[in-house]
């Protein structure tokens, strides 16, 4: 695309107005900054103009810097000194924002003059979630406009923040409603007539803020510890009290001390691969209509998955089989609304009109005219038959039937009905309404129409859906239930769970898996111990048995007050009987503990995790290594600046990867095998990141 379409300049009067027309989100691509350079310094020159309206066509002004092109050798002119161009204009500008200004948007619109904003529009400095800070100004105008405690907020949280309060904390100096380009050339004619002040950024002294700067240092080291970015973001703002120059170089080192990090790669790694998992083979189909859900279960899930389809302003018909079970669902249902009112996701205009559209019934007939049916009952193949032949004589023809299962085989559950091109998972995660992740389990007779309909309504549900295939497990699952093997076989090895809880959450998991398990109820894992007995290979070393010891106690983590841990109010302790119930496992199987560093701890969880990771892409599975990543990051927990576990395994490298594998098979060679996949990568110096650009 040439400058002349990205950026473009016209006089109305005294008034330029320059607009930038770069979509999807008008990011600061080296078009667009070259374009805005020429169209500053063509207004300046002609003299004609006695103010500038800057503003955005399509859907959003800037929403930062082009992320695709970092990495690649720069394009002057740079940001920075683009921005200081603008700044330095002696025409001022008057920045028009709608929709989001983001990054180097907020930049821009902040080394303008002047700023109006559009009631619904957000300004924010989300680069920490890219694993950078913001690199064009960002640190030093904003806590020169609206002070440092601001500047700490908005760059450390990456928070969008409303227009309302951006005018209150002096990011925008005025909210107008209307088109961007009328607001623009309004605003700027009011420059001229001197109704609307200008200001020049750089000129506003920051009041020093020791104790915001402290408060700010104590909260990364406790919440974000060992993280690069929010440490160099808070260096930053705290040295917008130099002359401003001075501050901004300050800012520049801060930032190329972030750029090309592990911890920035992972995260731009996450940022796009969030995106990346919608290209799906069926992307081009057209999804079916659907108007209305019908959801079976009124337990945790059923009543998440309800609560996310209201939310999404889908017409829910509940189902339950008791009227107490209803109460329940449609209870539970209320309480997530509620918690959405108070987070303030919704109003409680909303919340009402929300509850309005839930149709509460015991009857299965009930669903004979909804579009969609979401099944979230036991994880019982009978029952989930049963209910499957049920539907398919119940529901219209073309209503699609869907099962939430977790493991089971959706090509057994579709055989039920006669309408297997009709059937699919949705697997959602719990707190349905609020995870963001959606698995969308293909079925060997899955049209791909509702393949595609499956993704339309995760989109719907402001969902990121992951296309998966038919397995025990599916992605997540499926690798979660092999490398959970590897964290018992270290404590039966020698390991404290304890220590393997830290070791992994210095790593950067929110929890280690012992916690996890505490938290979900360790009785879980029991039951799906006793159901895979039988198909557990003679050859599989038993890892279950401390945890099973905990589970016969009744000892089944935090509902019960103990399992791992002991639960106390607020407080996690230890749990005084478990060092016990350790040594009586290992003293019978006759292991002799051996000690493993954290460091071990982790490469041994990781290689367990990368290694199914991998089997999973080989068998087809997942579509590419990207989508294993985006399950994790979204589902599971996964450290979001370590990019997923298979972006993480690049770091490390094939061969390396097959060297520790082979290491560990010394000790037990049927759990530790080399994915063929892996092997292939090692020899011919492959990566998964190769593999998912199609190389
Ligand atoms: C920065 O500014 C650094 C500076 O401080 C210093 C520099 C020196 N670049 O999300 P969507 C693509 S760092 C390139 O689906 P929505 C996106 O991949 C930047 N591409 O739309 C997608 O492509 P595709 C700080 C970008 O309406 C398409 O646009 N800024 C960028 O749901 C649509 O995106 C940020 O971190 C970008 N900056 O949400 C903001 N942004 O269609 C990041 C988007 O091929 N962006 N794309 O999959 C966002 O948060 C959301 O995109 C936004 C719109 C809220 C703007």
């Amino acid at each position: 695309m040439s400058d002349k379409q990205v950026v473009s300049v016209e006089y109305v009067g005294e008034v330029a107005l320059i607009c930038i027309d770069n979509p999807p989100v008008n990011a600061g691509s080296a078009a667009m900054r070259q374009g805005l350079q020429k169209a500053v310094q063509e207004v300046n020159a002609a003299g004609k103009a006695k103010a500038i309206g800057l503003y955005c066509a399509g859907r959003t002004f800037v929403a930062g810097a082009d992320i695709s092109e970092f990495g690649k050798p720069p394009q002057p002119p740079f940001m920075p000194d683009l921005y200081n161009e603008v700044e330095a204009s002696g025409v001022p500008l008057v920045a028009a924002i709608h929709g989001t200004a983001l990054g180097g948007g907020l930049e821009l619109a902040v080394s303008c003059h002047a700023r109006v904003a559009l009631p619904s529009a957000r300004v924010g400095l989300p680069e920490i979630h890219l694993g950078l800070l913001p690199g064009a100004g960002g640190t030093q105008r904003v806590s020169r406009l609206a002070g440092i405690p601001v500047a700490l907020d908005l760059s450390l949280s990456g928070r969008q923040m409303p227009a309302k309060e951006a005018l209150a904390a002096g990011i925008v100096d005025r909210i107008e409603d209307g088109e961007p380009r009328e607001i623009a050339l309004a605003a700027a004619q009011e420059v001229v007539a001197g109704t609307l002040a200008t200001r020049v950024t750089r000129d506003i002294e920051t009041t020093a803020d020791d104790a915001a700067i402290e408060a700010a240092k104590a909260m990364v080291a406790k919440k974000a510890r060992g993280l690069n970015a929010p440490v160099q973001a808070i260096k930053a703002v705290a040295a917008s009290t130099l002359p401003f120059d001075e501050g901004l170089a300050a800012e520049r080192a801060a930032f190329m001390a972030c750029m090309g990090t592990d911890e920035s790669r992972g995260m731009i790694h996450a940022f796009f691969g969030e995106r990346a998992v919608a290209n799906i083979p069926e992307k081009k189909e057209t999804p079916r209509d659907v108007q209305s859900l019908g959801v079976i279960g009124g337990g945790t899930m059923g009543s998440g998955i309800s609560t996310s389809a209201l939310m999404a302003g889908l017409p829910v018909t509940l189902i339950e089989v008791s009227l107490e079970g209803l109460d329940r669902g449609v209870a539970t249902i209320t309480a997530n609304l509620d918690g959405a009112v108070k987070r303030g996701k919704m109003s409680e205009a909303k919340r009402d009109a929300a509850l309005a559209m839930l149709t509460p019934s015991t009857e299965m007939e009930a669903l004979a005219e909804v579009d969609l049916v979401i099944e979230a009952v036991f994880e019982k193949m009978e029952i989930k038959k049963e209910i499957f032949g049920k539907l398919d004589t119940i529901c219209k023809e073309g209503a699609i039937l869907a099962s939430n299962t977790s493991y089971l085989d959706i090509n057994e559950i579709a055989a039920m009905t006669n309408r297997p091109q009709d059937v699919l998972g949705l697997h959602f995660f719990s707190p349905a309404h609020i995870m963001r992740l959606l698995e969308v389990v293909v079925g060997e007779k899955t049209e791909p129409a509702v393949v595609a309909t499956g993704f339309a309504l995760a989109k719907r549900m402001r969902k990121v859906g992951v296309r998966a295939g038919v397995c025990d497990g599916f992605i997540g699952n499926r690798i979660l239930g092999h490398y959970l093997k590897t964290a018992s076989y270290l404590v039966l090895d020698g390991a404290h769970p304890d220590q393997v809880d830290k070791a992994l959450e210095d790593f950067g998991f929110a929890m280690g898996p012992h916690r996890v398990g505490d938290l979900a109820g360790l009785d879980i894992g029991y039951m799906t111990r006793k159901r895979l007995e039988s198909t557990r290979p003679a050859e599989e070393r038993y890892g279950g048995a401390i945890a099973d010891k905990l589970s016969e106690n009744g000892w089944n983590g935090r509902k019960t007050g103990k399992g791992y841990y002991v639960y106390e109010g607020r407080e996690t302790l230890e749990n005084p009987d478990l060092n016990g119930i350790i040594d009586a496992v290992r003293a019978e199987a006759g292991i002799t503990p051996k000690t493993f560093t954290d460091e071990e701890i982790v490469d041994r969880y990781m290689t367990a995790m990368i290694s199914e990771g991998a089997r999973v892409v080989e068998d087809g599975i997942a579509l590419r290594p990207v989508d294993v990543d985006v399950v994790f990051l979204m589902g599971y927990g996964f450290p979001r600046h370590r990019g997923g576990p298979l972006h993480y395994a690049d770091t490390i490298g094939a061969k390396a990867l097959v060297e520790r594998i082979e290491t560990y098979a010394k000790e037990d060679a049927h759990y530790w095998q080399v994915p063929a996949l892996l092997r292939k990568m090692a020899d011919e110096g492959g990566n998964f990141d190769k593999l998912n650009k199609g190389k």
